[in-house]
C-alpha cells in the first residue's frame, strides 16, 4: 500500500511518535523533510578520489544525494541516535592502558545488529500509528545509500563538526545514526540554525564550532583536507578498517597503538563535555576487548580470532587484518619483546600480514633485524612483501 497522499503526522501525535520510538532505546528522535537535492559536496569528494577503494559508495551517489530515488514518493526522514558513550570513568579505564586502542564503537557488539531489532519495531510503529504498510518506508543504518549525517544536520539531531562528525549538544560524538524512509509526511524538527535547511550553507561544516580547531590539529596522520572534509585515503579509521591491502609506509607511524578505528578527532572535541552514560538498550558492551595485550593478538589462532570476535565489528576485518594492524602496532611500541612473536608473522601465509611484519621487526630491532629476517627473506616470493625488506 502507498500512504494516501497528504497523510501527515504532527502536533500531538508526532510527539507521540517521538516518545514511544525513543521508549524502543533511540536516545535521539527527529524528523526532516526529505525533499530536494543534497550532498553537493559528494560528488567533489568522489571526484577528489578522497573515497580510496569505497567504490560501492560512488556507485550510489545519486541515490546519496536524493532520497526520492531510495524509496519513491518519500516524504520525511526520520533521524534516530543511538549514544554509546560508556561514561566518564569506565572510559578512563578503557583509554589508560599500555593496551592496543580500539575505536569505542567497535567496544560492543556489532551495532549493525544490535539496533535492526529497535529498526524492526520502529516501522510496526509506524504501521500502527500512520497506517501504513512495510513497503512505505525503509530503514538503514549505516550501509544505506543515506547520508545519515546530513540528514541528521538538517533534522536539527546536532551539526557537522570540522571533524565532519555529526555532533549533538546533548551527547556530543558519541552517537550511531540510523534513519528511516517514509511515505508518511512527518511535520519536520527545526534545525540547529535555520541555515541548514539550504543545503550549500549545511554542508559547511562547523556550525557550533566557533574558532575551535582541534581535531583538525590532532588528527595524527592529517587527514583532513579541509574543515569539515575527511581524505579516507589518509585516515586511520580506513586504514584499519576498510583497506584489506597495504597500509602506505609513510602512515603506519601515526596509527601509533590504534588496532582498530580511530577516535582522535572525536575525543579531543569540547562538545563530549555534556555526554552522559547511554542506556545500551539496543547495543551490547564488549569492553573486555580492551584488555586484550598485543602479544596475545600477535599470537592468536584463527579459532581464538573466530572466538573472542564473535559478534563484533571486529570480525568483519578478518583474521588477517588484525594480524596486519597489529603488526603495525607493534612496530609503532618500541617493545623489543614483542620482535619474536613478529618474526613469526614474517612467515605468514599471507602476504598482507608478512609485509607488516618486517616492517615491525625492522622498526623494533634496528641494525639487527635484516640478520634476523634473513631466513625469511629467502623463502620469499611475493614483490610487495619484498619491497619491506
Ligand atoms: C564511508 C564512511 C566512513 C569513511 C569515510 C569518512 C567520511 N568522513 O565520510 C571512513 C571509513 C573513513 C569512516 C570513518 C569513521 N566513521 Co564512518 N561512515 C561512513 C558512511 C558509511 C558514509 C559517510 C559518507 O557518505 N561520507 C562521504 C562524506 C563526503 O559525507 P559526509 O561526511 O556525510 O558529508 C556530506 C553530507 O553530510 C552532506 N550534507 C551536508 N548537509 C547536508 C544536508 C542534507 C539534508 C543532506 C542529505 C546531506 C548534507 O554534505 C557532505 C559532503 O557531501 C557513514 C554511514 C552513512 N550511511 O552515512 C558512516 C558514519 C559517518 N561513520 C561513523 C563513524 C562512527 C565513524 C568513525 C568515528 C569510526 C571510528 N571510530 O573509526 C570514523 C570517523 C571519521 C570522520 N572523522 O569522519 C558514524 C558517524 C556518527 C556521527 N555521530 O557522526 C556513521 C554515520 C555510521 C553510523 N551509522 O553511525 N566512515
Ligand atoms: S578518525 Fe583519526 S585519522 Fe581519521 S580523520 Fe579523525 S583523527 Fe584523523
Ligand atoms: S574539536 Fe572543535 S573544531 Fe573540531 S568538531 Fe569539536 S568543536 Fe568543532
Amino acid at each position: 500500500m502507498t500512504a494516501p497522499a497528504g497523510l501527515k503526522i504532527d502536533g500531538e501525535q508526532r510527539e507521540r511518535l517521538r516518545a514511544r520510538l525513543g521508549a524502543l532505546g533511540f536516545d535521539e528522535v527527529r524528523f526532516a523533510h526529505a525533499g530536494g537535492e543534497s550532498g553537493r559536496g559528494l560528488r567533489e569528494w568522489f571526484a577528489a578520489g578522497m573515497h580510496a577503494d569505497m567504490a560501492w559508495m560512488e556507485r550510489t551517489v545519486d541515490k546519496r544525494t536524493k532520497a526520492d530515488l531510495v524509496l519513491p514518493g518519500v516524504q520525511s526522514v526520520i533521524i534516530l541516535g543511538v549514544n554509546y558513550w560508556s561514561g566518564a570513568s569506565v572510559d578512563r579505564q578503557l583509554t589508560a592502558s599500555d593496551k592496543p586502542r580500539w575505536a569505542r564503537y567497535a567496544l560492543h557488539e556489532d551495532y549493525h545488529d544490535t539496533m535492526k531489532p529497535g529498526l524492526i519495531a520502529a516501522g510496526r510503529l509506524l504501521e500502527e500509528m500512520a497506517g501504513v504498510g512495510e513497503e512505505d518506508y525503509r530503514y538503514y543504518v549505516d550501509t544505506g545509500p543515506v547520508l545519515e549525517r546530513g540528514w541528521a544536520a538538517r533534522s536539527g539531531l546536532g551539526f557537522r563538526g570540522k571533524n565532519a562528525m555529526l555532533i549533538s549538544k546533548t551527547h556530543g560524538n558519541w552517537l550511531f545514526l540510523a534513519s528511516i524512509l517514509t511515505r508518511v509526511a512527518i511535520a519536520p524538527d527545526e534545525p540547529l540554525r535555520k541555515s541548514v535547511r539550504s543545503p550549500e550553507e549545511g554542508e559547511q561544516a562547523g556550525l557550533l564550532c566557533g574558532k575551535c580547531t582541534r581535531c583538525l590539529d590532532a588528527c595524527p596522520t592529517d587527514a583532513f583536507s579541509a574543515p569539515g572534509v575527511v581524505d579516507a585515503r589518509r585516515c586511520i579509521s580506513y586504514q584499519t578498517i576498510e583497506n584489506k591491502g597495504i597500509i602506505p609506509r609513510e602512515l603506519r607511524p601515526g596509527i601509533g597503538a590504534r588496532v582498530y578505528g580511530c577516535d582522535v578527532c572525536l575525543e579531543v572535541c569540547p562538545w563530549n563535555r555534556f555526554a552522559q552514560q547511554g542506556r545500551q538498550m539496543l547495543l551490547a558492551a564488549r569492553h573486555d576487548l580492551a584488555d586484550l595485550a598485543l602479544k596475545e593478538i600477535l599470537e592468536m589462532t584463527p579459532d581464538r580470532f573466530a572466538e573472542v570476535f564473535r559478534h563484533t565489528p571486529i570480525k568483519r576485518l578478518k583474521f588477517t587484518g588484525l594480524l596486519r594492524n597489529a603488526c603495525v602496532v607493534a612496530g609503532n611500541s618500541g617493545d623489543v619483546s614483542l620482535v619474536p612473536s613478529v618474526l613469526a608473522l614474517a612467515l605468514h601465509a599471507s602476504a598482507v600480514v608478512r609485509a607488516h611484519a618486517v616492517w615491525a621487526v625492522k622498526r623494533l630491532a634496528g641494525n639487527d633485524a635484516m640478520a634476523m629476517l634473513a631466513s625469511a627473506r629467502a623463502q620469499e616470493t611475493d614483490a610487495l612483501v619484498l619491497a619491506e625488506y
